[in-house]
């Protein structure tokens, strides 16, 4: 089994149904055992602003498949949620993207580890910071990548009131 980090967002329609099918998806794949879930976050939109907020999550897993075959499980659930995109960096209903694969760094355009633009993005490296606080991405420390983000939008919402 290897570990990997997969990035979930989504903002429409309603997000955290959308966000818990797809986890729901993964969980139920024999291939892929769930370790941990972040809380869930609204986060302003980055790229394309016009757009509603987002919610996302990072989930951690233990997995059989090998990156390429995570990806086009990853595809599969966002084909099978009627992923709607319209407009690049635009809304979609779900998003499910590789952030990292132990062991596995890659600069192929179709499957680029860890994912390019990942430690910009308070989106993925907050919720990723919750879960797991001594990583290293490319080498360097998430709390010193934390600690440069821009002051992107974001709000941990807790559903449990
Ligand atoms: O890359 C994922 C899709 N996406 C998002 C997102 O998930 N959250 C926020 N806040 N902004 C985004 N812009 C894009 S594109």
């Amino acid at each position: 089994m290897n570990k990997a980090y997969l990035g979930l967002g989504s903002n429409i329609d309603d997000k955290r149904k959308n966000i818990d099918m797809a986890v729901d998806m993964l969980r139920n794949s024999k291939d892929i055992k769930i370790i941990n879930i972040s809380s869930y976050y609204e986060t302003e939109p980055v790229g394309y602003h016009d757009q509603d907020w987002f919610l996302n999550i990072v989930v951690e897993i233990d997995t059989s498949l090998e990156p390429y075959k995570l990806l086009e499980f990853c595809n599969y659930i966002e084909e099978k949620l009627k992923r709607k995109r319209i407009i690049r960096w635009g809304p979609r209903t779900i998003d499910v993207d590789i952030l990292l694969y132990e062991g596995f760094d890659s600069e192929d355009e179709k499957l680029t580890l860890p994912h390019p633009r990942m430690t910009e993005r308070a989106f993925v490296m907050v919720p990723l910071y919750e879960i797991a606080p001594d990583i290293k991405i490319n080498n360097i420390d998430i709390k010193q990548i934390i600690k440069n983000l821009e002051g992107e939008g974001i709000r941990k919402i807790n559903y449990d009131g």
